[in-house]
């Protein structure tokens, strides 16, 4: 997570993102003192994690909502995406459309889980649902168009059709990610317009009631960041929570571009916040900047992930993810005590049930290294956006080598004889200074190698970081790095994540 630079709060200014990395169209609600906060998983398991923060800066990942596999059909950036996580009735209730387009609802008592079975919501087939109840006790369930229907969020049963309550600005485009509020006299809706690209934009309406009809705020949009030279990029898809002192937040996602002409983002949307005002009974988001003021209260650092993971515990940390599915036959910590074990499952990273285990990249510069065991197997560590583009360092057959596949281009970049035993598989991300000195400068750049026994980084290929940025591979999601297993089993031993930015 992106918590350093916090160190001058209170007084000063907090560091965004708040969640850094692949963690996109946050949800987020307040139960008393404590803020719970979900986001998109897309392809990877265990499905849309789960946040936990006393101060809406400092977050801990307390669990996944969705621990159960998607088939091996469900595409890269398909899969579950776009919750809304809402605490009604001493319950959490998170509502999301599933990968088989149905939309479905989950609860549980601790937002850590259990999590129940899913109910699915009939006559709802679009996505980004979102849950509201009225005091007399009716749930609205509003989503991407914009529509709505009435539901019964216990059978799943919906009254009527759903009707288009709001239409967006005019001109705009995929009017979606629509968040239903009671604040004072008003229901407010929340949307994201534009397209989740450099056109991203938060709209807001409102009506004296949750169906409308919907007046539009006359300061749409009321924060877009399209056009600028700010830092932070395709701003939107936000949500709303009011904090314990009376003070309103929102939080968003955005990206950070880097490099020339059109800018490539590499770690995938990641979630901001920024405080509201209000004015005219309209909400006013500040600017989405690196560094944000301080809120009031004292800052209440959570636990952030372990840089190093020795795969001493039985389970997996919840931030660590596969792609699609993870049977327990083929990733365990207790096959080997003190490793993890993968057996490959579907060959290559380029199939869709390959056994891979790795976590976000959450900094635009970054090292990450695994001492691995190959024995009689074939894998390493991956730098991966999907199956078509992905960067690896591999060990097979006593050679050490980086592969690289791009699109349809599959490309053996370097290979050497492997150390005896165990190696130190290192990928480092450096990523290129802000600012436009080259219409053709790479966003960063990838190092893939292997260690000496005396700790030496033996580079065995420099590449260029565009190739695994939205920008080249399209869709929704962002980097993920970790380990692999291609053929036969892998094991390894540990993997350390160390930041090397703010
Ligand atoms: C989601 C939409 C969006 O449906 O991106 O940023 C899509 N907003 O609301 C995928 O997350």
């Amino acid at each position: 997570m992106s918590q350093s630079g916090t160190d001058g709060w209170p007084g000063g200014a907090f560091a965004n993102p708040v969640i850094g990395g692949f963690h996109p169209d946050p949800s987020i609600c307040r139960v008393g003192d404590d803020y719970y906060l979900a986001c998109s998983s897309f392809e990877y398991f265990p499905g849309m994690p789960i946040f936990h923060s006393r101060d809406l800066v400092h977050w801990e990942q307390v669990g996944n909502a969705r621990q159960w596999p998607l088939p091996a059909t469900t595409p890269a950036s398909g899969g579950v995406y776009a919750p809304t996580l809402r605490h009604h009735d001493g319950r959490f209730w998170l509502i999301v459309a599933d990968a088989t387009g149905s939309t479905v609802l989950v609860t549980a008592a601790d937002a850590a889980g259990p999590w129940s079975s899913p109910l699915t919501i009939d006559g709802v087939k679009g996505v980004d649902p979102d849950i509201a109840w009225d005091d007399e006790g009716r749930c609205w369930c509003t989503f991407a168009g914009i529509e709505q229907v009435r539901i019964d969020p216990e059978t799943g049963q919906s009254f009527g059709e759903p009707r288009r309550i709001w239409s967006g600005t005019p001109g705009a485009q995929y009017p979606e990610a629509p968040h239903l509020y009671r604040i004072g006299d008003f229901w407010y809706l929340l949307i994201a317009e534009g397209g989740t690209d450099r056109g991203h934009c938060v709209s807001v309406a409102r009506s004296l009631s949750p169906d409308g009809p919907f007046e539009p705020c006359p300061a749409n949009p009321v924060l877009s960041h399209r056009s600028t030279s700010r830092p932070v990029q395709n701003t939107g898809h936000a949500d709303l929570v009011q904090a314990t002192d009376g003070s309103w937040w929102m939080l968003l996602l955005g990206v950070r571009p880097r490099g020339g002409m059109p800018g490539w983002h590499t770690l995938g949307r990641e979630t901001y916040l920024v405080p509201v005002t209000w004015a005219d009974g309209w909400p006013v988001p500040g600017e989405v900047k690196p560094a944000v003021p301080a809120p009031a209260w004292p800052p209440q650092p959570a636990a952030a992930p372990p840089a190093r993971d020795d795969f001493d515990s039985a389970g997996l940390h919840p931030h660590w993810l596969s792609v699609r599915a993870r049977p327990a036959a083929c990733c365990s910590t207790t096959e080997t005590p003190g490793w993890l074990t993968l057996h490959a499952r579907g060959g290559s990273l380029d199939a869709p049930d390959v056994m891979f285990t790795g976590r976000r990249q959450q900094h635009l510069s970054c090292r990450v290294r695994a001492l691995a065991d190959a024995g009689d197997g074939r894998g390493g560590l991956a730098v991966r956006l999907d199956e078509q583009h992905h960067y690896e360092v591999e060990l097979a057959g006593g050679q050490v080598s980086v592969l690289a596949r791009i699109g349809p281009l599959r490309q053996a970049v370097a290979s050497r004889p492997a150390p005896a035993g165990p190696a130190v598989l290192r990928v480092e991300a450096h990523a290129s200074p802000p600012g436009l000195d080259h219409p053709l400068k790479e966003p960063d750049t990838l190092r893939l190698g292997v260690e000496e026994p005396d700790g030496t980084f033996s580079v065995l290929a420099e590449l260029d970081g565009r190739y695994l940025s939205t920008e080249v591979a399209g869709g929704f999601t962002g980097r993920v790095i970790g380990m692999y297993a291609a053929a036969g089993t892998m094991r390894f031993d540990w993997f350390d994540y160390e930041a090397l930015d703010g």
